[in-house]
């Protein structure tokens, strides 16, 4: 894209009645493209899904879960299963927050399926 940077007194046909730029249009002169819009974008909040310890539900079903909704290789699965074991709770991954509350659900509906107490939270980052 060509760029025209040379200054000039010409109004740019991008400009409201309030003489400001209007954001998301692009910049011309003359006719002529000057730059490419400037488009703010803004990332979306993030939440931990984080599993909580539990006295009852197997390790290995743990594991499972970390595996099968979480994504996780078994070393992974492992390592985050023995921390929320040890330290009573774990970030299981940091999603968007649609992805984070299916992921919660996900969880609860399979150990509940299995009659295993197994709870799991979202927090915000
Ligand atoms: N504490 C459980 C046991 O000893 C294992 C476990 C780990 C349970 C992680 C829940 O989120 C959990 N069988």
């Amino acid at each position: 894209m060509a760029l025209y940077t040379e200054k000039s007194s010409l109004p740019t046909i991008n400009m409201g009645d309030d003489g400001k730029k209007q954001p998301g249009l692009p910049d011309r002169q003359d006719g002529v493209l000057l730059a490419e819009p400037e488009v703010k974008t803004k990332r979306p909040p993030l939440f931990k899904v984080v599993l909580l310890n539990d006295d009852y539900t197997p390790m290995d079903f743990v594991v499972f879960i970390l595996k099968d909704v979480f994504r996780k290789n078994h070393e992974e699965a492992i390592s985050t299963m023995l921390e929320v074991h040890q330290k009573g709770a774990g970030v299981c991954g940091i999603y968007t927050r649609d992805v984070a509350e299916t992921k919660a659900e996900l969880v609860i509906t399979i150990a509940r399926r299995n009659e295993y107490p197994l709870q799991c939270r979202v927090e915000k980052e």
